[in-house]
């Protein structure tokens, strides 16, 4: 095929050919740039690549007019001169100019008319994004339609709304090969992201060659994988000069996050003496937040802090460095003597205090060095930050607006909408989309200190190879997010017929992009009698499968089969699960797609929660856990699963008349590692008139699912249990004898919960979550 024709079928297919042969107009050609484009006066005509003779630009533009050669080059086999301007001899040209009236320094305007091409702004980045503009404005055609690559006359002025736009990626969790690292600077650089926070030290790998400490590499590198084989990589600091230079071409800055105190596994590992018992540790191959931080009462340490350091800011031009801070346990300091020391000589009153103290430490070398630190809203809570200290707000917006009220710059990364480790069904793009990085409520001062927001790709569960499809196309919505400046005005419908447009060049680019959404949802509807499931495609033309298993009482599968393709709706009996694989444009949902579906007498009486559930974990709302729905799955994040956060929970149900019940069964999950525990106690009393109880059952017993054998097995709940690092598992609460039904007319349900998470445990002290799915009620047998 002809190399003209490869870019212009992969600058999108969707619009034309097709079906109605049309051919773009400038307008649709302006409206499909991801991000959207500020203002653009569009004009009738064409002005033809085939006709520009060259590319001229200043020698301080030097970098970005190869940029555009190369592009045009590698993707439309252009062969016209670079010029700079001193030698331009006229003719038609793309122009690369600075303007230094355009006062934000990324601003840029492109103009295209008959005399040629100008892309103009006040940095060479201005300038940069003008570009990325422009290539996105070529033709979107195939077929007998086909124009050569053309420009749409147009006058375009475009600035973005935040100035810190970027990607974390934790190459930690799972190694990434350098040409990996820089195919996503492309990415971003081509939607105008900025930043790539590359997180390059954890508890399961250090990645950052350190000259002084080799072991750090040599040892903290490599994990125990899965074969039982060294598993992991590093960065050579060549490799990263190299790479932070690519970046800098591509205008994004790379900020390095060297972890501190927690997430330090690896670097105790290689160096036992860092941590505060001296004792040799693996690197670890677990997922969570692990006990082993630095020492901060051991002088040696703070000096190995520094040393690294004074390599690290060698490495990254940028002005800032990410020091972590998150999640780090103060166990070990509590039982270290040099610690303890440290507490008594610097006069602090806590542990906390003696992260504040070891940060602001870090943050006054650093600063030495010109550099700024960022870290995790946890360091707000130990004190004594440095004043120019960047917050980075992760476990909500709050820690944003704690921090830009006393006066820290603040970036926006909340779980709720920046976590592109999270599967679809917890963040998918509408959400993604619908983010506003300025949390309500605040000045228009407090709200100048917002500085943009990130997205995070954590790498727990992706290696390399899944990477890309968890980050695009979410990364596009954040793009949207962060540049455009009026958030009034973003539209989804809008940004999607974009985006259809924008398919074909990520094929083109080689990106292995994912999903936008689960591309399927579920609707239960109850009525008299039965429990009805509805499987609804998020797009006609998803293609579904589907098989059915069914439940015994205790969640035991006993029976699978497979529903015909062409049903897309079942009449629930009894207790149900439901797995629906989906494939759309040729690829395969990645996992299948589960609902649990019971049809109970909980679902048609009138249930009301005493209690609140925690906005992040609502499940269906008021009504979730008499919906009918459960979770086939043992995962926090699924939809069925509503949490409370250290509250009791309480249910009461009015049957509306005296009925005859047989069984109870109320399921809770577990996940310590995330601070999920089984209630305490669950007890369950009637009532005939709803105002005097009688006790049925307080249970400490539960039967518990393991996911790794399906086996059932009885288990004391006890509080004092050290088991921190078990998988997400259900516990089940049983009541009742279904051949000896119990007529009443009221149940209340009462969940005790833990409270706090005990001792021993990594957060011990901090509000335990309860988490509940369906409380399914069955009549006695018949
Ligand atoms: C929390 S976000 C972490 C990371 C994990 C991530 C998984 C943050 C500051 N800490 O260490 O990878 O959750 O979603």
């Amino acid at each position: 095929m002809n190399k003209h024709l490869i870019w212009a079928l992969a600058l999108l297919l969707a619009a034309c050919g097709t079906e109605t042969g049309t051919i773009e107009t400038n307008s649709a050609r302006i409206n499909r740039v991801i991000p959207v484009v500020q203002t653009a006066q569009v004009a009738t005509g064409t002005l033809a690549l085939a006709d520009i003779q060259s590319i001229t630009y200043p020698r301080a533009l030097e970098g970005e007019g190869r940029w555009l050669k190369t592009f045009l080059h590698d993707y439309l086999d252009y062969h016209g001169p670079l010029e700079p301007d001193t030698e331009w001899q006229g003719g038609k040209a793309i122009q690369l100019l600075f303007n230094p009236a355009m006062e934000a320094p990324e601003a840029y305007r492109v103009t295209v008319d008959a005399s040629g091409v100008r892309v103009e702004g006040a940095t060479g980045q201005g300038v940069f994004y003008g570009l990325q503009t422009l290539v996105q404005l070529l033709p979107n055609q195939e077929g007998d339609n086909c124009e050569l690559p053309n420009f749409p006359f147009c006058t375009i002025d475009d600035a973005p709304r935040f100035a810190h736009r970027g990607l974390l990626l934790d190459c930690c969790r799972h190694f990434m090969e350098p040409e990996f690292v820089k195919r996503t600077i492309d990415h971003l650089a081509f939607y105008k992201m900025n930043v790539l926070h590359w997180h390059l030290t954890e508890d399961q790998g250090w990645r950052i060659e350190i000259k002084k400490y080799p072991r750090l590499t040599e040892h903290g590198a490599w994990r125990e994988g899965e074969d039982g084989e060294p598993y992991g990589g590093f960065y050579t600091q060549d490799q990263i000069r190299d790479i932070v230079d690519y970046a800098a071409e591509r205008h994004v800055e790379i900020i390095p996050e060297i972890e501190l105190p927690g997430h330090s596994s690896a670097a105790i590992s290689a160096y036992p003496h860092l941590g505060c018992t001296g004792d040799s540790i693996d690197v670890v191959t677990e997922w969570g937040v692990f006990p082993d931080v630095y020492c901060a009462g051991n002088d040696s340490t703070v000096a190995f802090l520094k040393d690294v350091m004074d390599e690290v800011v060698q490495l990254f031009p940028s002005t800032y460095v990410h020091i972590g801070g998150d999640e780090a346990p103060v166990s070990r300091w509590e039982e270290c003597d040099k610690c303890q020391a440290r507490i008594q000589t610097m006069g602090l009153d806590h542990e906390h205090a003696l992260q504040g103290w070891l940060i602001s430490e870090i943050g006054h070398h650093l600063a030495g060095h010109g550099k700024t630190i960022i870290g995790w809203d946890e360091i707000l809570e130990a004190g004594d930050l440095p004043e120019t200290a960047i917050v980075q707000s992760w476990r909500g917006m709050e820690g944003g607006v704690e921090a830009v009220q006393h006066g820290h710059p603040a970036i926006m990364s909340p779980t709720s909408h920046c976590y592109f480790d999270y599967p679809l069904s917890s963040t998918d793009l509408p959400e993604v989309f619908a983010f506003d990085p300025i949390p309500t409520g605040l000045t228009a001062s407090e709200a100048a200190l917002i500085r943009g927001g990130e997205c995070n790709m954590w790498t727990e569960r992706a290696p390399q190879s899944v990477i890309e499809s968890k980050i695009y196309p979410r990364l596009l919505g954040m793009s949207e997010v962060l540049w455009r400046q009026d958030s009034t005005a973003r539209d989804y419908d809008t940004f999607h017929r974009a985006l259809e447009a924008h398919y074909p060049l990520l094929d083109h680019m080689g990106v292995d992009y994912g999903f936008e959404q689960v591309p399927v949802s579920f609707s239960l509807t109850p009525d008299e009698e039965s429990l009805s499931l509805n499987v609804l495609p998020v797009w006609k033309e998803i293609e579904v499968s589907w098989i059915k298993s069914d439940y015994s009482d205790d969640y035991s599968e006993v029976t699978v089969d497979s529903i015909p393709l062409d049903e897309l709706h079942y009449d629930v009996e009894g207790v149900m699960g439901f797995s629906v694989q989906a494939e759309f444009r040729g690829k395969k949902y990645p996992e299948l797609i589960g609902i649990g579906a019971a049809n109970h007498l909980g679902i048609r009486a009138d249930m009301s929660l005493k209690s609140t559930p925690s906005p992040y974990y609502p499940a269906g709302g008021e009504n979730a856990l008499a919906d009918g729905r459960w979770d086939p799955l043992q995962q926090f994040r699924a939809p069925a699963w509503q949490g409370f956060n250290g509250e009791d929970l309480v249910v009461e149900y009015d049957f509306g008349e005296r009925i005859g019940i047989g069984l109870v069964s109320a399921s809770f999950l577990e996940y310590t590692n995330a601070w999920i525990f089984f209630p305490e106690k669950v007890s369950l009393e009637y009532s005939e008139d709803g105002e005097k109880w009688f006790p049925l059952l307080t249970g400490h017993n539960y039967y518990t699912w393991n996911e790794m054998g399906y086996t059932w097995r009885q288990r004391k709940n006890t509080a004092d249990r050290m088991e921190w690092e078990e998988p997400q598992y259900r516990g089940m609460y049983l009541w009742g004898d279904p051949a000896k039904a119990l007529y009443t007319r009221y149940l209340r349900l009462t969940a005790k919960s833990m409270g706090i998470c005990p001792e021993g445990h990594p957060a011990a002290g901090q509000p335990a979550w309860t988490f509940a799915d369906e409380i399914i009620i069955k009549g006695p047998l018949r």
